[in-house]
């Protein structure tokens, strides 16, 4: 029994905007390569660990897309090798909500071989999934998933309990002791290794984590993360790929990116320089890059993250690069130069403390309000996942409108607490 597993696949990415099409175009780019993939490798079964789409910025023909690409796994496989192919699906952070996600969109009457899988599961209600000796079951992402984990674990270790040769678990969310978690991201993000042990799973199938993670073992349950099948962001580096399971073989099959994507630092490290200095660097990195792509015939896209000291105003940096930049050709092959601009003004030197995220700190102001603590942290769990939902792609804000509910039931619970 082969399994082909790929996540955050992201289609209908479009950051950064200014090549947006392009990058709409590289993720479709990599999904057709891991379909590809699927169908050479003869699998029976196709696993995808969240973030299928990009829900706010994806248009109605990226949802097409994915439904013709599944269709074509299927059909591929039933014609070249006379069998049949089962699809399941979880639901990430971009994916959009329980709600209102767009998972929705490849879901069709005919499409039997598809499953969104853990919606139920995630409710605490037993939801397994039984086909040719193996026994999945998933739990889409939560931004309370160490709770709610928590809440269902006894379910689920029922679940697995049941018939099945390889006992599969699905999420979508960080895993403290195996992937290396970005820092800001609140434990009550995250599950750790030690929450599988005694689960009585024997792989648990992780995505969220954009990078490939090499297979760890512990304590009888493997654990997997093929990482994105392309850049979700520009600095992600690779390698980009899926696994294909055998039994308990794992093979990582690599995909090749539409675009090359070169990330190159400017750093005066702690010598303070004049602005010209890093615009000066900079052109530098960019012309060896576009000659370099011109000789081999690439297209490439350059990100350039600029450190260190000024005593003149950084941003100066930013204009006086743009317009060089303005200046070179297309021909070259150089599709965009992304600005990450850090340079400090050394004389404002600013010590950033080591804060935790916001809402660590909502929580532990709430926790002072006594009685109506649980009501406040209610809301604070609600507006985020709201946030992750609706949140404005360019202000990171809600409308007023979808702002208006919270306000309420704030005035509520202050003029309660008098
Ligand atoms: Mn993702």
């Amino acid at each position: 029994m082969k399994i082909g597993v790929f996540a955050d696949t992201h289609i209908g990415r479009n950051i950064p905007r200014e090549v947006g099409e392009l990058r709409r175009k590289a993720y479709r780019h990599a999904f057709t390569q891991a379909i590809n993939i699927f169908v050479k490798e003869k699998v029976e079964c196709v696993i995808h660990l969240g973030d299928l789409f990009e829900k706010r910025s994806m248009m109605s023909e990226d949802s097409v897309f994915v439904k013709e690409e599944l269709q074509r796994l299927v059909n591929s496989i039933r014609e070249e090798h006379g069998g049949e192919v089962s699809v399941f699906l979880i639901r990430g952070n971009h994916d959009g909500a329980l709600d209102n996600n767009a998972l929705d969109f490849v879901k069709h009457p005919l499409a039997k071989y598809l499953k969104v899988v853990g919606e139920a599961a995630i409710r605490g209600e037993e939801e397994s999934y039984f086909f040719k000796g193996i026994r999945l079951i998933g739990l889409p992402y939560h931004p309370y998933i160490s709770r709610v984990f928590k809440n269902v674990k006894n379910v689920i270790q029922r679940g697995l309990k049941m018939e099945g040769e390889i006992k599969i678990l699905v999420i979508h969310n960080f895993i403290h002791g195996y992937h290396e978690v970005p820092p800001g991201v609140p434990p009550h993000n995250c599950l750790t290794v030690g929450d599988f042990d005694e689960l009585g799973v024997d792989m648990v199938l992780a995505g969220h984590y954009h990078g490939k993670v090499n297979p760890m073992e512990s304590n009888g349950t493997l654990f997997l993360t093929p990482g994105a099948t392309e850049a979700v962001d520009l600095s992600d580096e690779g390698p980009f790929g899926v696994y294909v399971l055998d039994g308990r073989r794992v093979r990582f099959l690599p995909i090749k990116p539409l675009h090359e994507i070169r990330n190159v630092k400017v750093d005066s490290r702690d010598a303070v320089k004049p602005c010209e200095w890093f615009v000066e660097q900079s052109v530098r990195e960019i012309d060896a890059y576009s000659s370099n792509l011109q000789a081999r015939g690439v297209d490439g896209i350059m990100r350039i993250v600029l450190s260190g000291y000024t005593e003149n105003d950084p941003h100066s940096i930013d204009m006086s690069l743009q317009k060089e930049i303005a200046k070179k050709t297309v021909s070259t092959g150089l599709l965009h130069v992304d600005l990450v601009n850090r340079v400090e003004d050394v004389k404002q030197r600013t010590v950033f403390s080591k804060l935790g995220s916001g809402l660590d700190y909502a929580m532990e102001i709430l926790k002072s309000l006594g009685g109506i603590s649980e009501e406040a942290m209610k809301i604070v769990e609600e507006l985020s996942i709201t946030l992750d939902e609706k949140a404005s792609q360019r202000t990171g804000l809600l409308t007023d409108s979808d702002r208006s509910l919270f306000v309420k039931r704030w005035v509520q619970i202050l003029e309660k607490a008098g």
